[in-house]
């Protein structure tokens, strides 16, 4: 996977180097090689050196004074990637881990990814190290007014949309909107992911997850393998991603028994009650194990019984997988033992869950494999349907925007597996994926000049 001879060639910093955002870029130049190689234009307008450089990291302090009056300090970023093919959009990411690498890893996918979805957005992640764990509703209020006081300078409508990502779901989104607002005295669209009554679109808490089942689906028709339907599932993740993953599944008739948060793995062998999940997860913002208390069936694995490398939600027989809570999660050691069961497909609904070695494990095996950038693009697709929504003051009905979203992750399906063809690896996604997003952006860069 890794060509050490080509990225010599490129400007990262050493500081980069050893970071998720390092592996990110290395896997878009491997797998773009063959169009590089054939098409001097890209070299000649040096693409590549502009495309792995942010257009800004915009980077601020975050004060806000918690319940006991203490003042607290965290560091917001917001990286403005790439706007070759429309306003900066991606999401903010609450989290202790939270880093410049991260969000940069992060906002580099996000500008393939969006131009997979053929809709004119350009790529943007940002965030902050803030840990939302165990804070009150008013500091979580108290921080999003703290981070949008910085951030509102750099955003706007036609300029950057902020959205959700891990630790930010609607009532965050909702806070920040509320903010914006009070300092702008404007009600854009400037975020989404927003309350459906302030203008959020319908089913863009769904979006992520139900893309991911679409895309899968899609995926198994084109390479002639059995449906889901009826067919044991395993995925990673409790937050909004995985839920809505498993609810889509549960819709269709298959049977998703498995999900993990940071504490562990819940293993439901007759399918996951989701209700119960929604509750502990949604309402009630408790660790998983409290299911057990509910189905004294299921079984809990405590994440630090498990070595680093190998992880319980993936030692469960599966037909499909879907790693769903957050980067590098799935390993070669997990994969080898998905492959070892008998598992036929492989979709990322988190952000490059599964490690290079695991991706190659998969390839190698001829694994239904459905990469991230891709499969999980149903999200930023439904927030630029809010965007189109509010710029319009308009409203579409759940079953407009889910049918919309359904068709786009068919078509980004049949168009990743076509261009894998051209370039002669049939059935790769990965390269698929790489090769058409990257001709989208780099044409679009080469069309406006420098
Ligand atoms: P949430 O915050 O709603 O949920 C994240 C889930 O993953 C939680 O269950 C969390 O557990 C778990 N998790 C996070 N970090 C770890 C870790 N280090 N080890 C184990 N479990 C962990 O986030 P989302 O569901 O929105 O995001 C999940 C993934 O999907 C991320 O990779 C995100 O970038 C990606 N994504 C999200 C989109 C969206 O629209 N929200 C769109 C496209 C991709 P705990 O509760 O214990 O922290
Ligand atoms: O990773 C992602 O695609 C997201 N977190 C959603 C981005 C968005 O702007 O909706």
């Amino acid at each position: 996977m890794i060509n050490n001879n080509k990225l010599k060639d490129f400007t990262i910093s050493d500081s980069d180097v050893n970071g998720v955002f390092y592996q990110a870029v290395q896997e878009v130049i491997c797998s773009i090689s063959p169009l590089l190689n054939s098409n001097e234009i890209y070299a000649k307008h040096s693409i590549l050196d502009r495309l792995i450089i942010p257009d800004r990291i915009i980077k601020f302090r975050v004060n806000w004074i918690d319940d006991n009056q203490k003042i607290q300090v965290n560091t917001g970023i917001r990286v403005q990637f790439n706007n070759a093919l429309g306003p900066y959009k991606g999401g903010l990411r609450f989290h202790q881990s939270v880093n410049e690498g991260i969000l940069k890893f992060l906002g580099f996918e996000q500008i393939l990814k969006n131009a997979l979805t053929g809709l004119p957005i350009g790529g943007a992640k940002g965030g902050s190290d803030f840990n939302p764990k165990g804070k009150s509703d008013f500091e979580i209020m108290k921080f999003c007014s703290a981070f949008m006081t910085e951030l509102h300078k750099y955003i706007g409508p036609r300029k950057d949309v902020p959205a959700g990502d891990i630790g930010v779901g609607t009532r965050e989104i909702g806070y920040l909107f509320g903010e914006y607002k009070k300092i702008t005295s404007t009600y854009d669209g400037v975020l989404t992911g927003k309350p459906h009554m302030f203008g959020g679109s319908f089913m863009r808490p769904e979006a992520t997850g139900y893309g991911v089942v679409y895309f899968t689906q899609k995926m198994l028709e084109l390479e002639n393998k059995d449906s889901l339907k009826g067919k044991i599932c395993t995925i990673s993740g409790a937050g909004n991603v995985a839920l809505h993953v498993i609810e889509k599944l549960l819709e269709i008739g298959a049977i998703p028994v498995s999900c993990s948060d940071s504490n562990g793995t819940i293993y439901d062998k007759r399918g996951v009650d989701l209700k119960l999940l929604k509750e502990l997860k949604f309402e009630k913002r408790l660790s998983l194990e409290g299911y057990t208390l509910s189905h004294p069936e299921s079984t809990f694995f405590p994440a630090y019984k498990y070595a680093e490398d190998s992880h319980a939600v993936w030692d469960i027989e599966c037909y499909a997988a879907f790693p769903c809570a957050t980067q590098n999660e799935l390993t070669e050691v997990d994969a080898q033992t998905l492959i070892t069961n008998g598992c036929v497909s492989v979709s990322e609904g988190a952000n490059m869950p599964s490690t290079p070695e695991a991706i190659s494990a998969f390839l190698t095996h001829n694994i239904c494999f459905a990469p991230a950038k891709a499969a999980n693009a149903g999200g930023v697709v439904v927030s630029e349907f809010e965007m189109s929504q509010n710029a319009s003051m308009s409203r579409w009905s759940f079953e407009e925007v889910d049918n919309k979203l359904k068709d786009i992750m068919q078509k980004i399906c049949i168009e990743v597996s076509q261009t894998a063809k051209e370039y002669g690896v049939e059935g790769n996604y990965v390269d698929g994926a790489n090769i058409y997003g990257f001709k989208k952006v780099a044409d679009a860069m080469i069309a406006e000049g420098i």
